[in-house]
C-alpha cells in the first residue's frame, strides 16, 4: 500500500515535472503535495482533487449537446494545440470529452459558472451558459503544459490531473482599461490583450478612446475626428484611430471571448481634440480653454489634466454630444456607454452630465461616469466607476471599482520603476496590494483596473504594467474572499511566468514571486489567438 502511494507520487511528481518545466526548482524533500496539481488562476470556487491523473488516450471524442457546438470547437481547437486527435460529434454524453449546455443549471451557476469534472473515464463539462462552457475550457486549458500556447508541445502523452470543479464568479465586472487617447493602441494589440484576458475570465474592455491629445474612434457624422482629431498623441506616444470595421471587427472577437467592450467619450472636460478639430464648439474668446495649454487648431500633446472643457452654456454642444453618442451606440454591441465627467469644474456640469445620462439612454444603451458624475442626481442605472474616493454623491448606484492606490497600473510595479505615474501612490503597487483589495459596499459590482497612457508609449510597456497585476485583479474579482489566500496565489503565480512567457506578455518579473523557469516567446499570440469558433 505504501509502496503503491509512494509509486503514484512519484508518477504525479514526474507529470508535475513535464508539465511546468520546472523540476529543477524542485527538492525531493520538500515536496509541497499542493503544487502537484495545476496553478490555477483565478482559483475555483470550488475545487477537490482527486489524487489521480486521467491519462488522455490516443483516440479522443468531443460529444456536445444542443447548444454546445461552439464550445466544442473551443475544445477541438485545444485538444488539437497539443497534438490530441478527437473527432468531433453531437449526442448526449457519447464520448470521453462530454459538454452539457443544460440551460436549468442556470440557477446554481448563474450566467459565467460551470461544472468541470475529471474522471478516470474522461472530462465532462457542464454549465448553465455558453460563457459558462467557455470558462470550463479556460480552466481546463490551465492543466495543460504552457507550451501549448505557443506550440511547444511534443507527441508526449498527456496526463490530467483527476478533479472536480464547482465554480461561478464572485462579481460580474472584472475589468480592464486600455487609455488609447494618450497613446494609440492599435486592433492587433488590443485582440492580444483580449486573448490574455479571455484566459483569467476577465469579461470587460474599457477603452478610453477620447482625450486632450487624441479622439480615437471613427464617427462618421464628424468626419474632422479622424481627419484632425486623430493625429496627435501625448509627446512620444503613438497616433491613430480604430476605423468602425476594425471597432466591430475587436468587439466580436471579444464577445466571443465573454468580453464586452465598454467604449468612453470623455466629457465634458478631457475635449480639446475635438475642440481643435471643431472650434466652433468653444465659448466666446475660447474661455473654455487655458489658453497656456493650446490655441485651436493647435494639437496638445502634455500630459496635465483639467484645462478644457465643453462650452456648457452653448447649445451646438449638446447636438454634438447627440450625434457621436447616437452614432457610437449604433456602433456598440453592449450595453454601456462611458461618458467620463471627470476632473473638470462648471457651474453647469451638473445640468451637462444628467443631459449626457439621457441621451445616453436616449439610445437605449446604459451611462458609465467616473465618480464625480454623482454629484448629479444620474438616474439610477447609471454606473459610477470610483477612483479616489473624494466624491460626495446625492445617488446610490451602482459601482465599479478602481480606486487609483490599488488599480492604476500606469503607477510602477516596484518603487523608482521608470516612466510610470507616482501622484496616487508614490512607490506603485504591488501584486500582494491588489491582491488585499476587500469590499464592503453591496453597490460595488466588480472591479477595473485601468492603464493611462502618458508614459506608457508602447506594447512592451503596456504589458509590463499590465501583466503580472491583472492575474490578481482576475482571482480578486472571481474568487470568493473566504478562499483568497496571497501566499497561495503567489505560488500558483510563480507557475504562470512560464505561460505568460509562452504567450510573448513582456510581463515584469516582480521580484514578490518565485519565479520558476520561464520560456520566452518574441511574437505575441496564445492557443486560441485569432481562433474563431464559428455559430
Ligand atoms: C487621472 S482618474 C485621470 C486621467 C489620467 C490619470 C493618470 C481619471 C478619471 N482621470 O486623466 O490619465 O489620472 O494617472
Amino acid at each position: 500500500m505504501l509502496l503503491k502511494s509512494f509509486k503514484l507520487s512519484v508518477f504525479l511528481l514526474l507529470c508535475f515535472c513535464f508539465m511546468f518545466n520546472s523540476c529543477k526548482s524542485i527538492k525531493s524533500t520538500t515536496v509541497n503535495t499542493q503544487l502537484l496539481h495545476p496553478a490555477i488562476i483565478p482559483l475555483p470556487a470550488k475545487l477537490l482533487w482527486e489524487n489521480k491523473a486521467y491519462k488522455v488516450p490516443k483516440a479522443n471524442t468531443i460529444c456536445f449537446n444542443d447548444g454546445g457546438k461552439v464550445a466544442a470547437s473551443w475544445l477541438h481547437k485545444l485538444l488539437q494545440s497539443a497534438n490530441i486527435a478527437a473527432t468531433v460529434t453531437s449526442g448526449n454524453n457519447c464520448g470521453n470529452w462530454n459538454i452539457t449546455l443544460n440551460p436549468s443549471l442556470k440557477s446554481s451557476l448563474g450566467e459565467e459558472g460551470y461544472n468541470l469534472e475529471i474522471t478516470e473515464n474522461g472530462i465532462q463539462l457542464n454549465s448553465g451558459t455558453k460563457a459558462g462552457l467557455l470558462y470550463a475550457i479556460q480552466t481546463l486549458r490551465q492543466f495543460f503544459p504552457a507550451g501549448i500556447e505557443n506550440q511547444q508541445l511534443s507527441s508526449e502523452q498527456i496526463s490530467l490531473a483527476q478533479v472536480s470543479i464547482s465554480d461561478k464568479p464572485e462579481y460580474s465586472w472584472r475589468g480592464t482599461m486600455v487609455d488609447v487617447a494618450r497613446s494609440f493602441f492599435d486592433l492587433k494589440y488590443l485582440k492580444h490583450h483580449v486573448d490574455r484576458m479571455a484566459l483569467y475570465k476577465l469579461n470587460r474592455l474599457h477603452l478610453h478612446l477620447t482625450d486632450d491629445q487624441g479622439w480615437r474612434i471613427e464617427i462618421k457624422s464628424k468626419p474632422k475626428l479622424t481627419q484632425v482629431s486623430s493625429r496627435g498623441s501625448v509627446t512620444g506616444g503613438r497616433s491613430g484611430y480604430l476605423t468602425q470595421e476594425e471597432y466591430k471587427e475587436l468587439q466580436d472577437y471579444a464577445l466571443e471571448r465573454n468580453i464586452i467592450i465598454i467604449p468612453e467619450i470623455d466629457m465634458p472636460g478631457h475635449i480639446y481634440a475635438a475642440l481643435a478639430a471643431y472650434p466652433e464648439l468653444n465659448c466666446e474668446n475660447n474661455s473654455n480653454i487655458n489658453p497656456k495649454k493650446a490655441t485651436p487648431p493647435e494639437p496638445y500633446s502634455g500630459e496635465e489634466v483639467g484645462w478644457s472643457k465643453f462650452c456648457l452654456k452653448n447649445p451646438a454642444t449638446y447636438d454634438f454630444v447627440s450625434e457621436v453618442i447616437g452614432e457610437l451606440s449604433e456602433i456598440t454591441k453592449g450595453p454601456w456607454i462611458h461618458i467620463g465627467g471627470d476632473e473638470i469644474e462648471d457651474p453647469l456640469y451638473k445640468t451637462f452630465v444628467v443631459k449626457a445620462d439621457s441621451i445616453v439612454r436616449h439610445y437605449n444603451k446604459i451611462a458609465i461616469g467616473w465618480e464625480e458624475v454623482t454629484q448629479a442626481k444620474v438616474s439610477d442605472s447609471f454606473i459610477s466607476q470610483q477612483w479616489n474616493g473624494k466624491t460626495e454623491s446625492v445617488v446610490d448606484v451602482k459601482v465599479i471599482e478602481s480606486i487609483c492606490s490599488q488599480f492604476y497600473f500606469d503607477h510602477g510595479n516596484t518603487p523608482g520603476q521608470k516612466d510610470v505615474a507616482t501622484w496616487c501612490k508614490k512607490d506603485g503597487i504591488t501584486i500582494k496590494e491588489v491582491y488585499n483589495f476587500l469590499n464592503t459596499n453591496p453597490m460595488v459590482i466588480g472591479v477595473e483596473a485601468p492603464v493611462w497612457t502618458e508614459k506608457v508609449h508602447s506594447n512592451q510597456a503596456m504589458d509590463d504594467r499590465f501583466w503580472p497585476r491583472l492575474t490578481a485583479v482576475a482571482e480578486i474579482a472571481w474568487t470568493p474572499l473566504s478562499k483568497r489566500d496571497f501566499s497561495d496565489f503567489a505560488k500558483r503565480l510563480s507557475m504562470q511566468g512560464n505561460r505568460l512567457g509562452y504567450m510573448g506578455v513582456n510581463f515584469f518579473q516582480n521580484p514578490e514571486i518565485e519565479w520558476n523557469n520561464i520560456s520566452k516567446a518574441e511574437q505575441a499570440g496564445d492557443v486560441f489567438s485569432n481562433f474563431s469558433p464559428g455559430e
